[in-house]
């Protein structure tokens, strides 16, 4: 039998998507300079002009389950990493914007099979959610590293190989053995 667990080397091959809500852009922006910066030192090329990730922009976070669902279905990612930021204000709008892409990102990953990055910060005040996003420490750093972990722990599992370091991705079609779960797996 064998150990499976995500490795952080031979990254080159994988592919991933970033979906980022332009609301709270303040706070957003730095979520994707920490993301960015973790994958790149990690030897991701983070170029958007380059073969390894695809930046989606979208208006919120409400936004975000579709996307992120489509770009997963599509095959051409290990990982899609999503990141937001939904701020408490003085109406019930953070419950039903925070509750819908908690949920549709889980239904993301269930449904397609490709791991899906819950990188949407949630807090009270624009305070809290600066904390996580710089002031204290960033947030988009460790959704990097879940990315990556995630993207290599998949590739273990479709290959039926623990313990191994990255030798091919799905996205660069080396891998052809994915059975994504049924869609009707998820009913809730
Ligand atoms: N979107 C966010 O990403 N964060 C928020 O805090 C937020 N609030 O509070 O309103 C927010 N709203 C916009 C929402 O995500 C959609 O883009 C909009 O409702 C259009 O569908």
């Amino acid at each position: 039998m064998a150990i499976f667990e995500g490795s952080f080397a031979g990254t080159e091959k994988f592919r991933f998507a970033m979906v980022i809500g332009r609301f709270n852009d303040l706070v957003v922006n730095k979520l994707m300079e920490a993301c960015q910066d973790c994958l790149k030192r990690h030897g991701v090329d983070i170029d958007p002009n380059g073969t390894q990730v695809d930046y989606v922009w979208v208006p919120g976070s409400f936004e975000i389950p579709l996307v992120s669902r489509q770009l997963a279905q599509s095959g051409r990612y290990d990982a899609v990493i999503c990141l937001g930021a939904v701020i408490r204000g003085q109406t019930p709008h953070f419950d039903y914007v925070s509750s819908e892409v908690s949920k549709g990102i889980a239904a993301a990953a269930f449904q397609t099979g490709v791991p899906v990055i819950f990188g949407v910060l949630t807090t009270d005040t624009m305070q809290q959610a600066m904390e996580r996003a710089g002031i204290k420490a960033n947030l988009g750093w460790e959704y990097g590293m879940s990315a990556l972990e995630m993207a290599s722990l998949m590739q273990q599992i479709r290959l039926g190989t623990g313990n191994g370091v990255a030798q091919g991705s799905l996205a660069s079609g080396t891998v052809q053995t994915l059975t994504a779960m049924p869609t009707d797996a998820v009913t809730s």
